[in-house]
């Protein structure tokens, strides 16, 4: 697959090809751990995916093998930056913009699919967990840290990766912090193939291919509905708001919003009243 690079980041490197665009988090030597600036360059460029209809599919990986030779997906929030109240960006304001890159994750009608090569660690873990599908290389390593170095995600974290793995093995992720390798991690329910690490890239891309194949409002309405039920009424809206896009594309829809511009009585006799 020829890559294009869409724009030069600091901390991500973002890529286009036939459909798919790839977010590589490019912090290898602190095992793609993210600072405030990192969320940022994330943030923009899945909104770029989300906004460009010709992008179905968004790879979220990290880079590497770092300089000693070990992988990662991503470690985490940048510990060398932490300060009072979140990560302190450059201006000196502490942020945990990270949770604004989750909710785009979680609501962006395209599918997101991690790519764990090594580390997937603390919120690192809890970016692929919220991705709509993982695929592991052999080499993966998952696990929360949160109550050994002060901290927790009570979010999709703790909830959501309840939802996958179930209720006893998420509080056993988060209460003993344990690591778990790519098979386990698969028969936990937490990831949904786990190949080669050299053939990481190319089964995404085999995968995101697939889906591309696929009719794009049904996996759209399809996404929004497996959020529906956890996701209260900002789930209720993502999918309101799909029926709200194809209501629009009704002659029904239409008809009633001419009239108006129009100024006349719409036309209502022709359309039906279905049971
Ligand atoms: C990931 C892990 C287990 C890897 O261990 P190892 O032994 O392979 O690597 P090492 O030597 O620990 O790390 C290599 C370099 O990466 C840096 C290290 O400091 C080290 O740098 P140098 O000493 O060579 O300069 N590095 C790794 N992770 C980092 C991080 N998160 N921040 C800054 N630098 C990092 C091992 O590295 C590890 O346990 N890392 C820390 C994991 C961690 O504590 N993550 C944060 C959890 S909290 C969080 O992510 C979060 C949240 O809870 C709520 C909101 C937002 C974020």
């Amino acid at each position: 697959i020829a890559w294009k690079s869409v724009k030069t980041y600091t901390d991500i490197l973002y890529h286009k090809a036939g459909g798919i665009a790839r977010i590589t988090i490019n912090r290898p030597e602190k095992r793609n751990a993210f600072r405030p600036l990192t969320v940022v360059e994330m943030h923009e460029a899945l909104l770029d995916a989300r906004e460009d209809p010709k992008i179905g599919v968004v790879l979220l990986t990290g880079a590497g093998p770092a300089k000693d030779g070990k992988y990662a997906f991503c470690a985490g929030g940048d510990q060398s930056v932490r300060g009072h109240g979140g990560y302190i960006d450059d201006a000196g304001v502490p942020r945990l913009n990270i949770l604004d890159v989750q909710k785009l994750i979680r609501s962006m009608p395209k599918v997101v699919i991690a790519l764990v090569a090594g580390y997937s660690i603390g919120g690192g873990h809890v970016l692929h967990v919220i991705c709509d599908l993982t695929i592991a290389a052999d080499n993966a390593i998952f696990g929360q840290v949160g109550p050994k170095m002060g901290s927790f995600d009570g979010g999709y974290g703790s909830s959501y990766l309840a939802r996958l793995v179930g209720q006893k093995k998420a509080r056993e992720i988060w209460f003993l912090c344990r690591q778990y390798n790519a098979a386990e991690a698969m028969a936990m329910g937490l990831v949904n193939k786990v190949v080669p690490v050299a053939e990481l890239e190319n089964e995404g891309v085999t995968w995101a291919k697939e889906i591309l194949e696929r009719s794009p409002l049904a996996i759209r309405c399809l996404k929004s509905a497996f959020n529906a039920e956890l996701d209260g009424l900002t789930g209720v809206q993502e999918l309101s708001g799909n029926a709200t896009m194809l209501y629009y594309m009704t002659e029904e829809a239409k008809e009633f919003s001419t009239a108006q511009r129009e100024k006349r009585k719409p036309k209502a006799e022709q359309f039906p009243w279905l049971p």
